[in-house]
């Protein structure tokens, strides 16, 4: 058993600084080891940890809009956006169309307000255009993200300028298992980006996939890449594989739910400081199987009908589901 781990819910319990047990030493057998906890201990070190961090009834809450849909050159296989999967591309959306969409989430509860674009990288006059989106949605009192594929340094420094507050960039799993998913683009394109949104100053929201076919040892590889990293990201989407048609990974096989539950416990563990996302694959948990998630530590989720081009809860179920569990809407 790891014995920092049991120090740092100790650390937690006894009131001794927080910060003091937030660690990036992680090893493979530690973080191992973590996932082979019997459930209830899982659980409990999650819950303990969350709330040294965290108050355990609040849920953060973004609302995501695709800005640009399909037609993308990369390969990822799980991605029905990826030109192979044939979705319809459409170009980029105007400004004053992606405010509307931003007014109606805010009107509807949501915090955060987070951009995608189905790209490799953006093109320099299209970030223009995107940095504008950046600073409407913030003058709405919003925080504003983007996910728009590969930085330069100097792409992430326009955005930081136009007062962008997070980059989503997923590591997707690890670095074994990341070759049967993409090759297009490599791990270390990946971390490259990353270090280049960090040095600007952006907050990082970095996570990955599970339920790709991958097996435990590789979500334990996806886990310490992350924990890891010099600073952690301050928000860690973990996504269940949503299975869209006409993409290579349509047929995967499906994952054993405590086995997702544990997949987000481990990365409350590991990364106590950070906000846990139950990102994508919520259409397809029930409300328990939810429920489980936030008592394994996640505090952040998408909301509205829409992820990017796949269904996601309706608002209305979603603020049933955290009346019914006694949850709030983070800064309520
Ligand atoms: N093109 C950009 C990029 O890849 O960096 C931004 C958009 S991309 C759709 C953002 C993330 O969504 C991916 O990194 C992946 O983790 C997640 N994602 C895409 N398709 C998914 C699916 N079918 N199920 C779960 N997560 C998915
Ligand atoms: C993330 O980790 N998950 C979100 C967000 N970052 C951009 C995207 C999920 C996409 C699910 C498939 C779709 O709707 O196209
Ligand atoms: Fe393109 Fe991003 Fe989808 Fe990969 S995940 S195919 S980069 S939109």
């Amino acid at each position: 058993m790891p014995g920092a781990a049991a120090g740092a819910v100790a650390g937690g319990v006894l009131g001794v600084s927080p910060g003091a047990v937030v660690r990036h030493d992680w090893t493979r057998a530690e973080i191992a080891d973590l996932f082979a906890l019997p459930f209830p201990e899982l659980m409990f070190r999650a819950q303990s940890l969350h709330r040294a961090f965290f108050d355990p009834r609040a849920v953060q809450i973004s609302t995501l809009l695709s800005i640009k849909t399909g037609g993308c050159p990369e390969d990822c296989g799980y991605c029905p956006q990826s030109a192979e999967a044939g979705l319809k591309a459409s170009r980029l959306m105007q400004v004053e169309a992606v405010l509307a969409e931003a007014r109606a989430a805010k009107a509807r509860g949501a915090g955060r307000f987070c951009m995608g674009a189905a790209w490799r990288s953006p093109k320099d006059h299209d970030l223009e255009t995107v940095c504008a989106m950046v600073e409407g949605v913030k003058a709405l009192g919003l925080e504003t993200c983007v996910t728009l594929g590969m930085l330069r340094p100097d792409q992430a420094g326009r955005l930081k300028q136009a007062g962008l507050d997070y980059y989503n960039h997923n590591l997707d799993t690890s670095p074994e298992f990341y070759g049967q998913i993409i090759t297009t683009r490599t791990y270390q394109d990946r971390l490259d980006t990353l270090a280049a949104v960090r040095d600007a100053g952006i907050n990082v929201c970095c996570g990955g996939i599970v339920g790709m076919g991958e097996d435990r040892d590789d979500r334990v590889g996806l886990i310490h890449s992350l924990a890891t990293l010099a600073q952690h990201p301050e928000s860690v989407p973990v996504n269940l594989l949503v299975r869209v048609d006409g993409t290579r990974l349509a047929g995967a096989k499906d994952l054993d739910p405590f086995e997702f539950v544990r997949t987000v416990a481990v990365a409350r563990i590991t990364m106590p400081a950070s906000m846990v996302r139950l990102s994508a694959g919520r259409e397809a948990m029930g409300p328990e199987m939810q429920a489980l998630c936030f008592l394994a530590g996640a505090n952040s989720i998408f909301y509205g009908e829409k992820l990017l081009t796949t269904p996601n809860p309706e608002a209305d179920k979603d603020i049933a589901l955290l009346h019914a569990l006694g949850m709030v809407p983070m800064g309520a």
